[in-house]
Order: C-alpha cells, then sequence, then structure tokens
C-alpha cells in the first residue's frame, strides 16, 4: 500500500485472451466502363448477394461511386478483393475492389 507499507495487491481485470478480429469492410469503386450485368456476377458468385441485393448495390455504387459490399475478417476480405481483381482482370475491365478497415 501506498501509506503504511502493507501490500494488499493490486487490482487487476483479467480479461479473455481471445480478442474479437477487427472487421474489414470491402469497397466496390464505380467506373464507367465495367457492365453492370458483370458487376452484378461479382456480387452474386463472391458476395453470395441474392439478384435483388446485387442489383441494388450495383446501382447505388453506379450513383454514388462507391459502396460496400460486405464486412469480412482480414483473411476473408482479402481473399474476396482478390477475387473480385482477378474476375476483372480476366474479363478485361477496369472494375476497382479495396478494403477498409471499419
Ligand atoms: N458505371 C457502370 C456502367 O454504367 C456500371 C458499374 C457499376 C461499374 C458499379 C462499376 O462498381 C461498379 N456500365
Amino acid at each position: 500500500g501506498a501509506d503504511d507499507g502493507a501490500e494488499r495487491g493490486v487490482a487487476t481485470k483479467v480479461r479473455p485472451k481471445t480478442k474479437k478480429p477487427s472487421m474489414w469492410r470491402v469497397i466496390l469503386m464505380n467506373d464507367d466502363y465495367t457492365p453492370m450485368e458483370f458487376v452484378v456476377s461479382i456480387l452474386m458468385g463472391i458476395f453470395k448477394k441474392t439478384s435483388d441485393e446485387a442489383t441494388a448495390i450495383m446501382l447505388s455504387v453506379h450513383q454514388t461511386g462507391i459502396g460496400t459490399c460486405g464486412v469480412y475478417t482480414f483473411e476473408v476480405a482479402e481473399t474476396k478483393v482478390a477475387q473480385v481483381m482477378d474476375a476483372a482482370k480476366r474479363a478485361q475491365h477496369p472494375l476497382q475492389c479495396t478494403l477498409e478497415k471499419e
């Protein structure tokens, strides 16, 4: 202790060792050339959106310039970004996709 020299111990909070993983947003960017149907197919195939959800996200990106495909742990998000960029490159579309920490 501070005044009588008796050690009464220091209160500590025990926190579980496990940590919530930080979450990462996968962002899709608009451009003037990638076909709308290609973007919808990406959202359905890679992000498991329904046709209606994929269409709504694609239109939102088309109108605002940017949009969220989903929020995932880093490894999943990184893999999805790589899959989008690979599909776009193969199809020769300029579609861009990136990660953003939540
Ligand atoms: N703007 C594109 C077009 O008019 C469609 C588009 C939507 C492209 C979303 C990219 O992330 C995108 N064909």
